[in-house]
């Protein structure tokens, strides 16, 4: 039996090797206090969301991930959605500087894991920025010029990832939170995108997959090396991935949607050699 394979019943299966390292946070208890902008108030079911979210660390391990879970801040409803405390590079990770007051504490226990692994960069005040607002394909940064990343935030940012080699694209977003609430990455060449949100002609060099009409807040897939994440929420655009080509998980996030989160916000993703 080669290295990576293990035998289950009669059939041989390749084990997926873990090389990438997925940072999660816990659900808080006080989640149903989250911050909210573009969707309406409804409960929450804490304990579902928890599931969900387990579930979600699950899948991810399937695909070859570590998973490291950081506990639930104190009085930190959204601290699950820790995409948006820290964008993680290669060569370095920048702490961010949450464009919602009640979330800048989060970055502290994120901020402490992350130092003893890699270089820390940090956006300064009174500058923000959220990590939701940036998606990085390849050497390429596009960031999202939202309510919560500031232009002084988008300044500071330009400076440190240029310094290390990548180009930075500004997008203006309209009518949703963040930048990968309107586009994300499905591939190195391939973007989801809802083209109400955000300018399909910033994007002329890729091959753009448009979500269902019908599915307005369906543009938020999660890369996992050559597999994507995805919401179970929405089956007409998920068509849409497998059409192309792609390899897509899906996963139930229900709750975390109602607080305005979506796949990519619930991690952050990294090459284990960090
Ligand atoms: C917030 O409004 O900050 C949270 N309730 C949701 C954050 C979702 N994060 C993300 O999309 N990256």
């Amino acid at each position: 039996m080669r290295r990576g394979e293990r035998e289950t019943g009669r059939r041989y299966h390749v084990a997926r090797m873990s090389s990438l390292m997925a940072v999660t946070r816990a659900v808080s208890p006080q989640m149903g206090a989250c911050q909210l902008t573009h969707v309406p108030r409804v409960p929450i079911d804490v304990a579902l969301a928890a599931e969900q979210h387990a579930a979600y660390e699950r899948t991810l391990e399937q695909l070859g991930c570590t998973i490291h879970r950081l506990p639930a801040g104190a009085d930190m409803p959204d601290s699950v959605f820790i995409e948006d405390t820290a964008v993680v590079l290669d060569e370095i990770s920048i702490i961010m500087r949450p464009g919602a007051a009640s979330r800048r504490g989060e970055t502290t226990a994120v901020e402490e894991w992350l130092k003893h692994r890699i270089l820390i960069g940090r956006i300064e005040p009174p500058a923000t920025m959220d990590g939701g607002d940036v998606m990085v394909v390849g050497r390429s940064i596009f960031v999202g010029a939202s309510s919560r990343t500031s232009q002084a935030g988008l300044d500071q940012f330009r400076a440190i990832v240029e310094y290390f080699g990548y180009s930075m694209t500004i997008i203006e977003v309209r009518g949703c939170l963040h930048l990968k609430s309107a586009v994300s990455a499905a591939g190195e060449e391939t973007l989801l995108i809802n083209p109400r949100w955000v300018s399909a002609d910033r994007f002329a060099e890729y091959r753009l997959v448009a979500v269902h009409p019908e599915e307005q807040l369906a543009a938020n897939v999660m890369r996992v090396g050559e597999d994507l994440v995805y919401s179970a929420a929405y089956p007409r655009t998920l068509e849409c991935l497998v059409g192309v080509g792609a390899r897509v998980t899906t996963v139930d996030v229900s709750e975390l949607a109602k607080a305005e989160g979506a796949v990519t916000c619930c991690s952050l993703i990294m090459n284990s050699a960090l």
